[in-house]
């Protein structure tokens, strides 16, 4: 990191959605949060140069390499930000952390748990030369899940018995949507299970502040065959939808459900918590609210009641709007960002880290196994 600039070079893999959100939160993070260091936007990577060329222009990168060797080995580049699909980020994280650089990955954090085993190795020696790494798991600075976090923490809600969540999306409900490299093993790794099953598992741990220790789970691939965009089709390799069960390790019980065919459902993850004095609810639909139930109300005038999450003594608001004007999906990556930079300018380790990217893996492999039939109840431990 270049400290006597105050400024950290940002070398960004990947700039379709994920590349687009993460650009859009580095350039204007430093513009709300007291951050230092500041980014600079030094280089995108794309393969294709003429639309690498294009993104580069269009969100601010100064230059473009197509080869993201060559972007982690520029002097200009003191941190890797990994957009890519899944099947390439173990070898990018584990190359730009070799080379002494900081690295933010997208989740999951990779496609199979020995990639994220290593990685999380590669994390940790880099570590002791005070290279530091972060998984990219945005839900955890929607700043409701984070009250909802602060809420369990103070012990408001008791002890916790039930977590019910899901992520919702409808894109696939059409047989004849196209093929995807999120529909295909190779790249992806899996499909609904790893995509938004890493968010809710992610999001459960983070909000109870307990682990998923055990799952029993089942996916189903609807659709096996999908128009490939020129003529054919391709062979659809991943899960369409995910259930499982879980077991928290402080004695409660989980539910989980990620699904690309809730029709109607276009980008819904919902949890709820259920403890023994209170319960809470949040649906990401609604980003800016939580349902608070306390069991203490008197009956005659209990009922959930809704906290608009805009005051600036919840977390991150302090640095946007008065309360009431809301905040949307693009701000939980400029959230994840200022953290990132806050920790790195302050000498700390960022969260998540590469370890608590590898514990939701374990999750996710628990349940892929779990489904595949090879056991009725996985357990994540001895992985
Ligand atoms: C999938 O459709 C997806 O883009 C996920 O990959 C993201 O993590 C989620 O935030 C939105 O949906």
């Amino acid at each position: 990191m270049s400290t006597a600039r105050e400024t950290i070079g940002i070398g960004m893999v990947g700039h379709a959605f994920m590349g687009a959100v993460h650009s859009h939160a580095w350039r204007n993070v430093h513009r709300f949060f007291p951050v230092a260091p500041i980014p600079r936007l030094a280089a995108l990577g794309g393969r294709d140069e003429a639309r690498a060329k294009a993104a580069a222009e269009r969100f601010g990168w100064a230059a473009v390499e197509t080869d993201w060797r060559a972007l982690i080995a520029r002097d200009d580049v003191d941190l890797v930000d990994i957009c890519t699909p899944g099947d390439t980020h173990a070898e990018i994280a584990i190359a730009a952390l070799e080379a002494g650089k900081h690295v933010l990955c997208e989740k999951p954090l990779a496609n199979t748990l020995a990639e994220a085993e290593a990685m999380t190795t590669a994390a940790e020696k880099a570590r002791e030369n005070g290279v530091r790494s972060m998984v990219a798991f945005n839900y955890r600075r929607v700043p409701a899940l984070a009250h909802a976090r602060k809420l369990v923490a103070s012990g408001a809600l008791g002890r916790i018995r039930h977590v019910r969540t899901v992520y919702l999306q409808d894109w696939l409900s059409s047989s004849d949507s196209p093929m995807s490299w999120r529909l295909d093993k190779d790249k992806a790794g899996s499909g609904a299970l790893g995509d938004l099953g890493a968010h809710i598992v992610d999001a459960t741990q983070f909000v109870t502040g307990e682990t998923v220790t055990g799952v029993s789970a089942l996916t189903e691939t609807f659709v096996g065959e999908r128009p490939d965009g020129s003529g054919g089709t391709g062979q659809v390799t991943v899960d369409d939808c995910a259930l499982f069960l879980g077991r928290l390790s402080g004695g409660g019980v989980a539910s989980f459900e990620a699904t690309r065919y809730a029709l109607g459902r276009k980008n819904s993850m919902r949890l709820e918590v259920n403890g023994s004095k209170a319960s809470l609810a949040f649906d990401s639909e609604s980003m800016n609210e939580l349902s608070w139930f306390d069991g203490g109300d008197p009956v005659t005038e209990a009922g959930f009641r809704r906290i608009l999450v805009t005051e600036p003594a919840h977390p991150y608001l302090a640095a946007w709007w008065p309360p009431g004007h809301l905040l949307g999906y693009e701000h939980t990556f400029t959230h994840e960002i200022a953290d990132l930079l806050t920790a790195l300018g302050e000498g700390r380790d960022p969260a998540p880290s590469f370890a608590d990217g590898l514990g939701v893996q374990r999750v996710l492999d628990a349940a892929g196994r779990s489904a595949a039939g090879q056991s009725r109840w996985t357990t994540t431990e001895g992985n």
